[in-house]
């Protein structure tokens, strides 16, 4: 006789593509850029019956996928998703991943990866993905099974979105995305936000900092992108109140609000103005806040200089003060710690505050036009000119990201911000092709607000794939491309510290307009301020996207605002070391 048969209660199941994607919602996520594979077949019929919860955006390169959700993210202050399959998905992808890992972005990469049983026989598309990850993250996970994929999840996001932010990837092979689990995602949904956490500093640093900041003479403030995770507007602006310029990075562009008359705009070497460098130079003591204080972002380490008494407030104990060893080290976040700071901090008296100011005021009153600009050819705008029109047509706070080569030191210079991350440029690597689909990942944080992209033509073959992202998604964007017909900044370097010697920087033209309206945009050429103002109006009063192609004059003749190039220029032709 056989045992009766027991009643069994079925187990709800889902397969792990399936929890990977309710994975994903349960973190707070709700938008995933990609590109489908071979891998990640499963994971894409998870999505398409989620659409309501996880919208999926389909990009046309794995890079800029990334791209998009670092623009996200670095919109959104929160974790940027973005899925990519093995093989030529992931290899691509890191191209993405380095600028957000070097400039400190957290996104979460789902990556596909081959059938276990495939491992090691050469697969197609078969690669080793934590090695491949390895340089460009903060961590790798591998689920084994599809039971293990929410602590991957949560455990990814609680990691790149504490400390330094940066990326992390989430590597799921084909077994794993197919196999039946009863596991639960963990639920978080401000689990992607920043800052994770909001670590305090030391009270005894903080005393000694307020001390040096008292007794200094012209104190100043170097402020990176850290004010941005942290959110550290007001604590910024109530230091300043105490009688502190402030200077910020690129990335640290809107840490104030440069129309604040403490605010000394952008320092450096790409787009820094002489009057904030000037100020750091001459500081006697000088906070750096949130940046890593690079050779770029300090002139060699000169603004300020290695000699000045330099506090340097970090999240990370290891990247506080790297780069200006005596540095006074306070870990913490910056707006917990700038609170603080500015708590423990007497306000100077009225007549110390008034003299700083007039100096600041003097300063900037004295700021002298750039030399070496003789834009004289007819039919070519300069670049400042471009940025000045534009910013009387796009509504005020209206965010802007720009390539690398011409559009990064105008950006720095000649755009004004209010408080906040408008103002986007990848310097963590430069990557070029950037400014498009950053500026589509921004469309998706900030919907429905117009966003505009300074691209370059060499910029614009990297990433032209997407002006059909752009036009399938209609969304609100200004593109404009300053066209000088070659790898400008790389001939200009020829030009300065290599007499002239110019190579591998002059490909042959590509038509923007014909490719962009090919891609179902509306498209012009601008040879004068007033044609870029009417095709920039239309669109934006008809809210769809544009691409204007502007030709500008060469970086030679018309030298942007990057110090090193203005005194090479001057007579001094020794290449800085960056
Ligand atoms: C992906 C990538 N490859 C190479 C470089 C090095 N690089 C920096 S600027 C530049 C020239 C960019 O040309 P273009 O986009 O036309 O801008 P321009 O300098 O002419 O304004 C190059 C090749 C880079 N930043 N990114
Ligand atoms: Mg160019």
């Amino acid at each position: 006789m056989s045992a009766p048969a027991q009643a069994v209660t079925p187990v709800k199941q889902r397969t792990g593509a399936a929890l990977l994607a309710d994975c994903l919602t349960a973190a707070g996520i709700t938008v995933v850029f990609g590109v489908p594979g071979d891998t990640g077949v499963a994971f894409y019929d998870a999505l398409r019956d989620r659409t309501d919860t996880l919208r999926h955006v389909l990009a046309r390169d794995e890079r800029h996928a990334v791209a998009m959700a670092d623009g996200y993210a670095r919109a959104a202050n929160r974790i940027g998703a973005v899925e990519v399959s093995s093989g030529g998905g992931t290899t691509y992808a890191v191209g993405g991943l380095g600028e957000a890992y070097a400039a400190g972005i957290p996104v979460l990469v789902v990556a596909s990866d081959i059938h276990r049983d495939s491992r090691g026989t050469g697969a197609l598309t078969e690669i080793d993905q934590p090695a491949l990850f390895a340089a460009v993250t903060k961590r790798t996970y591998q689920p084994t099974t599809a039971a293990e994929i929410p602590a991957a999840v949560d455990d990814a996001v609680r990691v790149a979105t504490t400390g330094r932010p940066g990326p992390v990837a989430v590597i799921v092979g084909e077994d794993v995305l197919d196999e039946g689990t009863g596991a639960e995602p963990v639920t978080d949904p401000a689990g992607g936000t920043l800052p994770a956490t909001r670590p305090a500093p030391d009270p005894n640093a903080v005393a000694e900092a307020a001390r040096l900041l008292a007794a200094a003479r012209r104190p100043a403030l170097l402020a990176g992108s850290g004010v941005h995770t942290s959110g550290a507007y007001r604590q910024i602006a109530a230091l300043a109140d105490h009688g502190i310029a402030v200077a910020t990075t690129i990335h640290g562009k809107g840490a104030i609000d440069e129309r604040s008359p403490w605010s000394l705009g952008v320092a450096g070497n790409n787009g820094g103005n002489a009057l904030a460098n000037g100020y750091l130079a001459d500081a006697d003591v000088v906070l750096l806040v949130g940046t890593r204080a690079n050779a770029t972002d300090t002139n060699g380490y000169t603004t300020p200089p290695r000699d000045a008494t330099v506090i340097a407030v970090d999240i990370e104990a290891d990247l506080a003060g790297r780069t200006y060893p005596d540095a006074l080290r306070l870990v913490g976040d910056a707006a917990g710690t700038l609170g603080e700071l500015a708590g423990a901090l007497p306000v100077p008296p009225g007549e110390v505050l008034t003299a700083r100011r007039t100096a600041v005021e003097e300063r900037r009153a004295r700021r002298e036009p750039l030399r070496y600009n003789r834009s004289t050819e007819p039919g070519r705008l300069a670049p400042e000119d471009v940025l000045g029109r534009l910013a009387e047509l796009v509504p005020a706070g209206t965010t802007v990201v720009a390539d690398p080569g011409t559009p990064t030191p105008n950006l720095a210079e000649y755009w004004p911000v209010a408080a906040g991350r408008t103002a986007l440029a990848p310097r963590g690597h430069g990557p070029m092709g950037y400014a498009l689909p950053a500026a589509i990942g921004v469309s998706f944080a900030r919907p429905g607000e117009p966003v505009v992209a300074l691209t370059a033509d060499g910029s614009f073959a990297m990433c032209c794939g997407e002006l059909e992202t752009v036009a399938r998604f209609g969304l609100p964007l200004v593109t404009v491309q300053f066209t000088n017909d070659s790898l400008g900044w790389i001939k200009m370097l020829q030009h300065l510290y290599y007499e002239g010697r110019y190579f591998g920087v002059d490909p042959g033209p590509i038509d923007a307009v014909a490719v962009a309206r090919a891609c179902g945009l509306v498209a012009v050429r601008a040879h004068t301020l007033d044609e870029l103002d009417t095709a920039v109006s239309a669109a934006l009063a008809g809210r769809y996207p544009v691409y204007v192609d502007v030709p500008v004059p060469h970086l030679i003749d018309h030298v942007p605002p990057v110090p090193a190039w203005h005194q090479a220029l001057d007579g001094d032709r020794t290449r800085p070391v960056y």
